[in-house]
């Protein structure tokens, strides 16, 4: 047997291993050879594109280990090293990988491929949206390109060419910087770019298509031109001025806070419908979901301006902070997205009310990592075992990774923290480094010891904080115990901010608490009676807590506190509070002094945005959060019942504000964006009560704006309102050629609160604007009906959960991630009551076994129904 057959051998071990074999970070090695340039060839067709690879290759190991590529999805036509064909049996293919023998330590080595993107409804590797080809690579999406060392700590220089009809295509995209063009015969043309930087290929992109483009340029701070391009549908340039304007806004604060300055000559952002998510940060090219870059007042609302601004951020971002500094592995996402979201909030924040932008992130974390952390794909925000890559792009890497960057910034300081970062580039700046390595600059620079900290990105699950107060009136001291229930695992380091409020004088007492311990007391001394506890300030660690205080404590906080988050978050206390007892008890009536808090939110002198955010009710998923298997119906009626209460008893204050909010001119400025959310709030209590139906139709007919028109809907759809239908016709006639605008019509339509939902949702399915094939309107029905919907979906019966099982039956052979992403509510079915668990299981363990699940959805399933 020759040294080939036994490498042969081994092999083919490791290809008859599942697909569904889990991946450890304990496991990672280095890869066996290393690629220092790439140069490809595309000649575009839409179901057989060729694609010509050509690696330049080194061999890392001195041992003779075959060279195993990665490659999914991929017809292979050649394969050459060093010029030299390849026979047949010099080479084994299997379903994922190429496996070459080679004898040499540098050679070139040249593979061949064709791939069908009009087939590819999974949307990773190339694909179409629309006319347009584009590609997305992140995470593992390169290798239904070409075969590849699929991985990010595979860095290296992309020289690509790309051809394809000229009329059809005239303009061909890459990353970097555009080298030669020209035309060929039979109408085609070819464009060629080259990136100087190195990079992994989950960075690489395409585009081909045919687009508006708004150029504009931005002076770097070092004083270099950078030429910025956006790409979008034909006649849509007008709705891309928001996104440009983002995208400098971006680049100035980047300069300004942590001296970052873009590095290419070229940043283009190119707008497509069919996308799996936000979008991708590609060195030079970012591909983004149209829902992140088109805006105009007409057709978008508040909250889509504020999405687009904060997803172009992100992406910008993430030049330096992933593609200047990437991964080692994909255990480690947590390094590059967690502190990409932690920039992108703090620029937010700059860019608007930060206790209104801090209050929303708490209210993602709260409602949507929460659960996560207490569901079945619990995972430490750096996880330990894979199987799907794309299913750990979730809200723990991101949301949670990002609180455990700001605990670092809170712990360190503005200035040390900038001090820390700074030596993270200086050190690591083209490199593919770990979680670790980022922490350790962090301490190095500011000489802030965080080992203990580390134990943040090793363990799943929400922390508990405990928390008890005693008062001495002869010492005049007040005692805080803080507790961690960590258990067997070990204690975290956790920054607690707090206020205290003395009730003799009016004086506030702010520090910062530093938890180390599993129990810890602090002593503060000069209070003649007991001062009331702002805790978390800021939210200031992504912790729940055991802590109850009395109704006049938190009415106290939401008046007195100076921090913001802490006011707001009082009032969501005594809110879920009475929520959870009139679940217990339907009869009970609100008392006096929620009415009085309430009426004197309206009243306050205060801004509208943060006005709005206090009278908000928490939500349904908030408010599950805090109750052990939960009936969801149950729940649902509580929030109505306050709500309705609310509306009741304080009917003329809500019709003041909102009178009082009205805006004749429609005005893009933060206060008429807080005034509008102020008003639509009021809105939202007024449309529960009979007599104010005329105020939905009123402001319905004088919108000159998206934000109230679909406030107006939304209420519409809960109250079943009269002119419900209308409204929706109308709207659609108007909007049936506004992709965007149509994924709002099937939201809506979605979320209608009455039984006749289940007809409709069939209806809706064969309504010629609806495709599953594409992610945002699959999202904006399916989605929409699971989130937006929780009576209907939750329904006894099980007609809502059984829709969602037969969407995901079709969405797993056609687009696996999306389908992983929509079950989410169903996975976590143990958060609800037996009946519904029993329920939701047999429907999930029959589905298992009906069709051959994607290794998307096989994770998820087999983790929720593990015993
Ligand atoms: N990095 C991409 C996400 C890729 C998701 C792959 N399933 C966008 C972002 O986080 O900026
Ligand atoms: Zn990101």
């Amino acid at each position: 047997m020759s040294v080939a057959d036994i490498n042969f051998q081994q092999i083919h071990l490791r290809m008859r291993m599942s697909d569904f074999t889990p991946r450890y970070l304990a496991d990672y090695s280095e890869a066996n050879f290393s690629i220092s340039t790439v140069e490809l060839t595309f000649e575009l067709d839409e179901y057989k594109t060729r694609i010509i690879n050509r690696m330049q290759m080194t061999r890392k190991a001195a041992n003779n280990q075959p060279l195993i590529l990665d490659g999914e999805h991929l017809t292979l036509l050649s394969v050459s090293i060093d010029e030299q064909q390849l026979l047949g049996n010099d080479y084994q293919v299997s379903d994922t990988n190429l496996s070459i023998v080679i004898d040499r330590d540098e050679f070139s080595l040249e593979i061949v491929t064709e791939i069908n993107p009009v087939e590819n409804t999974a949307l990773e590797g190339l694909f179409k949206s629309g006319d347009a080809y584009c590609t997305q690579c992140e995470a593992e999406g390169f290798r239904r390109i070409s075969y590849y060392l699929d991985r990010p700590d595979i860095m290296a220089t992309f020289t690509t060419k790309v051809i394809a009809n000229k009329a059809q295509f005239p303009y061909l995209l890459s990353n970097g910087n555009k080298i030669a063009a020209g035309d060929l015969a039979n109408g085609q043309h070819f464009v060629q770019w080259h990136d100087p930087f190195p990079k992994p290929c989950y960075l690489f992109a395409l585009v081909a298509g045919d687009f508006d483009v708004l150029k504009d340029s931005y002076n770097t701070s070092s004083g270099r031109d950078v030429a910025l391009e956006i790409f979008v549908d034909k006649g849509n340039v007008d709705k891309a001025h928001h996104a440009m304007a983002s995208l400098k806004h971006s680049m100035k604060w980047d300069e300004d806070t942590f001296g970052l300055e873009y590095d290419l000559d070229i940043y283009m952002i190119v707008a497509v419908d069919f996308f799996n998510m936000g979008a991708m940060e590609n060195k030079g090219l970012n591909v983004f979901n149209s829902k992140f870059v088109l805006a105009d007042e007409t057709s978008a609302t508040d909250t889509d301006y504020f999405n687009v601004e904060a997803v172009i951020a992100h992406e910008y971002f993430h030049n330096w902070t992933g593609n200047r500094v990437t991964c080692r592995d994909w255990f480690q996402l947590s390094l590059k997205e967690g502190l990409t979201v932690f920039r992108d909030q703090q620029f937010s924040a700059d860019m608007h009310s930060a206790a209104v932008t801090r209050i929303q992130n708490v209210r993602v974390l709260r409602s949507l990592q929460f659960a996560e952390d207490a569901g079945p794909m619990a995972h430490p925000i750096r996880p330990e075992k894979v199987i799907e890559m794309n299913n750990f792009y979730t809200l723990t890497v991101y949301e949670k990774g990002a609180e455990v960057i700001r605990m670092i910034h809170t712990l360190l300081g503005v200035e040390k923290f900038r001090q820390g970062l700074d030596l993270y580039f200086k050190r690591f700046d083209g490199m593919a480094v770990t979680c670790d390595d980022f922490i350790n600059a962090m301490a190095d620079a500011s000489g802030v010891d965080l080992s203990q900290f580390k134990h943040w990105y090793t363990q799943a699950g929400t922390p508990l904080l405990n928390v008890s107060e005693s008062f001495d009136a002869n010492s005049s001291e007040y005692k805080l115990t803080l507790g961690q229930a960590s258990g067997e695992k070990p204690a975290l380091h956790i920054p607690v901010g707090v206020e205290l409020i003395s009730l003799d004088d009016q004086q506030i007492q702010s520090s910062l608490l530093q938890l180390t311990e599993q129990a810890q007391t602090w002593t503060f001394k000069g209070y003649s009676q007991k001062p009331v506890l702002a805790l978390l300030t800021d939210f200031s660690a992504p912790v729940k807590t055991q802590f109850v205080q009395s109704d006049q404590d938190l009415q106290c906080i939401m008046t007195r506190a100076n921090d913001e988050f802490c006011r707001w978050d009082a009032g969501q206390k005594l809110l879920t509070r009475y929520i959870t007892q009139l679940m217990q008890q339907p009869s009970l009536s609100l008392p006096e002094n929620l009415y009085q808090a309430f009426r004197e939110i309206l009243s306050a002198d205060i801004s509208a945005a943060f006005k709005a955010e206090q009278l908000t009710l928490p939500n349904f998923s908030e408010l599950a959060d805090n109750i052990v298997e939960v009936d969801p119906i149950a729940l649902l009626d509580a929030i109505d019942s306050v709500k309705q209460s609310l509306a009741h008893e304080l009917a003329q204050l809500f019709l003041q504000q909102y009178q009082q909010n009205v805006q004749v001119d429609y005005a893009s400025d933060g206060t008429a964006i807080g005034k509008r959310a102020l008003k639509n709030i009021c809105l939202s209590y007024l449309s529960t009560l009979s007599d104010q139906q005329a105020l939905l139709t009123t402001q319905f007919q004088h919108s000159n704006n998206m934000t109230d028109s679909l406030a107006v809907l939304n209420c519409a759809a809960k109250n079943r309102h009269e002119n419900f239908s209308d409204m929706m016709s109308g709207f659609e006639q108007k909007w049936r050629d506004t992709t965007l605008v149509m994924d709002k019509w099937f939201a809506i339509q979605a979320s209608v609160n009455d039984e006749s939902i289940y007809e409709n949702l069939t209806q809706l399915i064969a309504h010629p604007l609806f495709s599953l094939k594409n992610p945002n309107r699959a999202r904006s029905l399916v989605g929409a009906f699971t989130t937006n919907n929780p009576r209907y979906f939750h329904c006894a019966s099980g007609r809502g959960y059984q829709f969602l099982i037969d969407q995901l039956i079709q969405l797993n052979d056609i687009n696996p991630q999306v389908a992983s992403r929509l079950i989410t509510p169903l996975i976590q079915f143990k958060s609800f009551d037996k009946h519904r668990q029993t329920m939701i299981k047999a429907k999930l363990e029959q589905f298992s076994k009906q069709v051959k699940l994607s290794k998307d959805l096989k994770e998820k399933l087999d983790a929720a129904l593990a015993p």
